[in-house]
């Protein structure tokens, strides 16, 4: 018995209709992604489903909820509001909707920046992210056959794009940003 007909109708309430969809797309595509590349595919489902559970939510309120459950957060972390989603959607899947699996849990946190030693559904998820099928940047074709291809390719496919827009808009990089980037890099280097 899963949740995940309770999480969509949540969902619909709590999001807007563009990041709703976007939600159901990114689920569909870590499903896809999962039967891929060998992880649990109904696991992949729910996370790809609750991973922006708290994005459109305000982001004071994403931090006051992080801290009153004293979640450790790094300076950076506290000064760039985009990031809270991730850390607060986990601890709020853990707390409030009752998902205890750790790697789960995991997938959600890391799926903005990713990290080094990503497991299997973290790294499916984080691509799914980029290629759900609302996704409609330049280059979203060669993204996805990259992921078709293998999740090393994608991500640094996917974070060479997000490192390229953060360093143009001035933006701070989270390291496990780089952590993220470096860690498959060497895998493609490595093979
Ligand atoms: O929540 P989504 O829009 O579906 O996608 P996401 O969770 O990947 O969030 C993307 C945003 O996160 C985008 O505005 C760039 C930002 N981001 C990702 N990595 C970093 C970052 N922002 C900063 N400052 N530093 C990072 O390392
Ligand atoms: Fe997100
Ligand atoms: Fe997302």
């Amino acid at each position: 018995m899963n949740k995940n007909a309770e999480y969509i109708e949540a969902l619909r309430e709590r999001l807007t209709e563009k990041r709703f969809l976007h939600s159901l797309n990114v689920a569909d595509s870590a499903k896809e992604l999962a039967l891929i590349y060998g992880c649990d595919p109904e696991k992949a489902y729910t996370v790809g489903l609750i991973h922006d559970w708290c994005k459109d939510d305000a982001p004071g309120l994403q931090l006051s909820y992080m801290l009153s459950n004293s979640l450790a957060m790094t300076e950076l972390e506290i000064n760039e509001p985009k990031l809270y989603h991730a850390m607060c959607g986990s601890l709020y899947a853990r707390k409030e909707l009752g998902i205890t699996d750790e790697d789960m849990l995991n997938a959600i946190r890391y799926h903005t920046t990713g990290r080094k030693n990503m497991s299997i559904l973290e790294k499916v998820v984080f691509i799914a992210d980029f290629i759900s099928a609302e996704r409609d940047y330049n280059g979203v074709d060669v993204m996805r056959e990259k992921a078709k291809r293998s999740l090393e390719e994608a991500i640094v496919e996917g974070l060479g794009f997000t490192i390229t827009d953060l360093i143009e808009r001035a933006r701070i990089i989270h390291p496990d940003t780089v952590d993220a980037y470096n860690d498959a890099m060497y895998a493609l280097q490595k093979r």
